[in-house]
């Protein structure tokens, strides 16, 4: 008898503290988890680029590494400028191209001398890492660097000896100007360089030469809280996502293997089973180009076209690092500043209003009952409260009621992603004259219905007026914890300034004499000042990458208006230009002297710009 109370109260017991546990129970983290680093980081949200070198005096996307140093002498040269725009852009940090692939340093390093100290700008006694690096801090941003491991200056590029110089180099920079928040080391290899005066083509496998495993050591012991952006060999903390456009995968997981090589795809898409946190980072410039060219001053993004990048970006689980060159003055061009500020003050405009704080959350399942975890923490405007569901539950609906028909056009999700990563699908339907209507994504691509959500997911929605949004999450790989809905109504944004070259000169026609060669006719003779060159958008099948571009009045003798590289074409595929001296034409060749890929070479458009033979 005794024996068999005793068995009752045990149980008792037993089940008592399994009710309580479930209670107080704190999910379990989910999968591989963003280090502390990567937490702080993704915060973030957007930050800059600047890219600014010899390039800026050369019109050049890529220096071969032998522009003169008389060259940089900039005027009016103001770091401050910079970061205030930044600052006023909504960024909250800078990352600057220190070195850039021609090699020349925007600080004067002990290791070389190409850089600022043998130019004429303040008399070789400049430093614009520094004076960037305190700019930054006096706005309050962060500061980062960029720093090229392709360097077509170095006399020892590709041998072992250049990898004690880039470590050396690096080194002054983890030293000399405080905290740095990201290094970003480029994974371009373009091959040739000048190369000391070697004038030729280097290859190296980035996996193996450049021995990150110990550079990454050193970088953790000089700057542990910074993050590692690496596109050439071992991975780093953050990712890139395979393009320059500005946009990253609608399914984005914020993880990937450590070892074996990525695809397109993984870049885009992330590893649903990644083992490791690798979260994507989203690049792109305000203009076509990296650096400044005059040229492109009126092809600097519209307002609606960032704002497309934003949600493409930040709105995909991914940061944004938006670039803005600086023009030969060393100031940023008042058209790319006042656009970078329209776009913050969109952002603002967009989201400083959550209709979603006004409604009452209510969920089908909620963890162990407990308040901890009710659905009303989404609303709440903490960032470390979340919903969370029963584990096992994986498929659980959140309802927003609203007090009256209000409405919207944006839906936004945050995931509590110190836990882990968890949702992998999930649909949202408003409440119409008692139906329940389905929502889509206006900006997706694949149409494969909503997928993850991650640090923050944004639905671009038509816009719709109801009582009752419902989300539903449809599958996840653990008990999801949401920390935050909202909901938010954008203006319409009136298209503007068109933001790639559009401009066509007809009348001139376009025919293939083989597979790498092109003819342009042109109407009449002309006097020619430039050939541009669109490169096919769709796949790099036929992105020409090293080209001749002659011009004939009689299709006998042929006069060379340019030959050379359409540098970082493939990542970029903008709009090039070959400007020459004024050629009198009838006909335009173009031949490929090298290819991306593809047999056949592919164009998007072609423009010859002349003067009227009249003038
Ligand atoms: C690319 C580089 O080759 C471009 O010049 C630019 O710096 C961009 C951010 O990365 O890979």
């Amino acid at each position: 008898m005794k024996s068999l109370y005793v068995t009752i109260l045990l149980t008792f017991i037993a089940w008592h503290s399994a009710c309580a546990q479930a209670k107080n129970d704190t999910p379990q983290p989910c999968g591989p988890l963003p280090s502390a680093n990567q937490l702080r980081w993704q915060e973030m949200e957007m930050y800059a680029f600047i890219h600014y070198s010899l390039n800026t005096y050369t019109g050049q996307e890529w220096g071969y590494g032998n522009e003169k140093l008389e060259l940089f002498n900039p005027s009016d040269l103001d770091c401050r400028q910079w970061a205030r725009v930044c600052k006023q852009a909504g960024m909250r940090g800078i990352i600057f191209t220190a070195k850039h692939h021609c090699g020349f340093c925007m600080w004067p390093s002990a290791y070389t001398d190409y850089s600022v100290k043998n130019t004429p700008w303040k008399n070789g006694q400049g430093d614009v890492v520094r004076e960037l690096a305190d700019a930054c801090r006096k706005e309050g941003l962060k500061f980062a660097v960029y720093l090229s491991p392709w360097d077509r200056n170095h006399p020892q590029y590709g041998k072992p000896e250049y990898i004690t110089y880039f470590r050396n180099q690096l080194r002054e920079l983890l030293t000399l100007y405080g905290d740095i928040f990201e290094v970003w080391f480029d994974g371009a290899n373009g091959g040739d360089g000048w190369y000391g005066g070697a004038n030729e083509t280097r290859r190296i496998d980035a996996k193996t030469y450049y021995q990150w495993t110990e550079t990454f050591n050193m970088i953790r012991k000089l700057q542990p809280h910074c993050v590692i952006w690496n596109d050439g060999g071992d991975r780093g903390d953050l990712r890139w996502v395979g393009n320059e456009a500005g946009s990253v995968g609608e399914t984005n997981w914020s993880l990937l293997n450590r070892q074996g090589s990525v695809s397109g795809s993984m870049l885009r898409n992330g590893l649903e089973d990644g083992d490791s946190w690798v979260a994507a980072e989203t690049n792109t410039s305000i203009r076509p180009g990296w650096f400044y060219h005059e040229t492109e001053n009126e092809n600097v993004k519209s307002l609606s076209h960032l704002m497309d990048i934003y949600y493409k970006s930040v709105g995909r689980n991914s940061t944004l690092l938006l670039n803005f060159p600086v023009a030969p003055n060393g100031r940023i061009h008042p058209i790319d500043s006042l656009r970078g500020i329209a776009f913050s003050r969109m952002i603002s405009e967009v989201f400083s209003t959550d209709l979603a704080r006004k409604a009452k959350a209510t969920t089908s399942n909620v963890r162990g009952g407990s308040n901890r975890y009710a659905a009303r923490h989404v609303i709440d405007g903490k960032t470390d409260t979340y919903w969370a569901t029963d584990d096992g539950v994986t498929h659980a609906t959140l309802m927003l009621t609203f007090p009256k028909p209000t409405t919207f056009n944006r839906f936004l999700a945050e995931e509590y992603i110190p836990s882990g990563q968890r949702v992998k699908r999930f649909a949202l339907d408003v409440l119409v004259n008692g139906q329940w209507m389905p929502l889509t994504d206006n900006l997706s691509e694949v149409g494969d219905g909503l997928t993850t959500i991650g640090h923050r997911r944004i639905v671009c929605l038509p816009t719709v007026t109801t009582t009752q949004l419902r989300f539903t999450i449809l599958d996840a790989k653990a008990s999801p914890l949401i920390s935050r809905i909202g909901v938010f109504m954008a203006p319409d944004i009136t298209p503007d300034t068109p933001d790639s070259g559009e401009k066509r000169s007809a009348g001139y026609y376009i025919f293939f004499g083989a597979n790498r060669l092109m003819f342009i006719t042109l109407p009449r003779q002309q006097t020619v000042t430039a050939v541009r060159y669109l490169p096919p958008q769709k796949s790099s099948d036929g992105i020409v990458t090293h080209y001749r571009i002659s011009a004939s009045t009689d299709w006998t003798n042929w006069h060379v208006l340019g030959e050379g590289e359409f540098a970082n074409i493939v990542n970029n595929p903008i709009w090039q230009t070959v400007n020459c001296q004024q050629t009198k034409a009838s006909v335009i060749r173009f031949e490929a002297l090298g290819m991306a890929s593809g047999e056949r070479m592919g164009y998007g458009d072609i423009e010859v710009v002349s003067e009227c033979e009249s003038k």
